[in-house]
């Protein structure tokens, strides 16, 4: 099966092709010539991946799925949430949101946290969403280069590294995206039985 991933995040797109079976192939919206970048203003994350992947889907009529993620601070309220990729403002990077995110927790014994990732898949004109979810902690300073986003600032749950101190294939053995990706996969593997 041939499917659309709308995304601008090339480091999503290698997670994911490396997580994929043969029976599925996906391309990015460069194969498209579509270089813009999908508004991402709803108010969940549900909603942005269901929005990103119908945006798509409304364009060019075909099967597609998008991934929207968010880092949730229980101790912050769920902050960065659905603001992680502009939590320091409009036209910031990685570096500028954990700086933000660190500078919040100083001083926070409790330093839970949790990665979310929802899938949105338009297949045949329907809409799917598949779910994932990896606990873990704010570190207190940033750790390793590998990765991308949070993931110096992202201790997993019974690991001592962050996620950016992991191989990719360690990385998604537990990910938030890799949970979801599955789910996707087993869906897609029932429809072309
Ligand atoms: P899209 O084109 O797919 O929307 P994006 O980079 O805008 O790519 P998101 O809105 O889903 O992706 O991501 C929100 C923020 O969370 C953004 O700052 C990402 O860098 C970060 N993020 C997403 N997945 C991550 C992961 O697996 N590890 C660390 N940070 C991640």
């Amino acid at each position: 099966m041939n499917l659309i991933f709308a995304t601008s995040n090339s480091n999503k797109l290698k997670e994911i092709k490396n997580l994929l079976p043969k029976e599925i192939c996906i391309n990015d919206l460069n194969s498209l010539n579509f270089f813009e970048e999908i508004p991402e203003n709803k108010n969940s994350i549900e909603k942005n991946a269901e929005f990103k992947a119908s945006f798509i889907h409304s364009k060019y009529n075909i099967n597609v799925f998008a991934d929207d993620t968010g880092l949730e601070v229980g101790v912050l309220n769920g902050e960065p949430g659905v603001y992680s990729a502009r939590y320091a403002g409009e036209d910031c990077d990685s570096n500028k949101n954990m700086e933000k995110l660190i500078k919040k927790l100083i001083n926070k014994k409790n330093r839970k946290a949790r990665f979310k990732t929802v899938i949105a898949l338009v297949l045949n004109n329907k809409l799917h969403q598949f779910e994932g979810i990896v606990n873990g902690t704010i570190a207190h300073s940033k750790k390793g280069d590998k990765g991308f986003g949070y993931d110096p600032i992202f201790i997993p749950e019974g690991y001592k590294k962050s996620f950016a101190e992991l191989s990719l294939n360690e990385k998604n053995e537990i990910s938030h995206r890799s949970i979801a990706v599955k789910k996707l996969i087993n869906f897609i593997k029932i429809q072309l039985t």
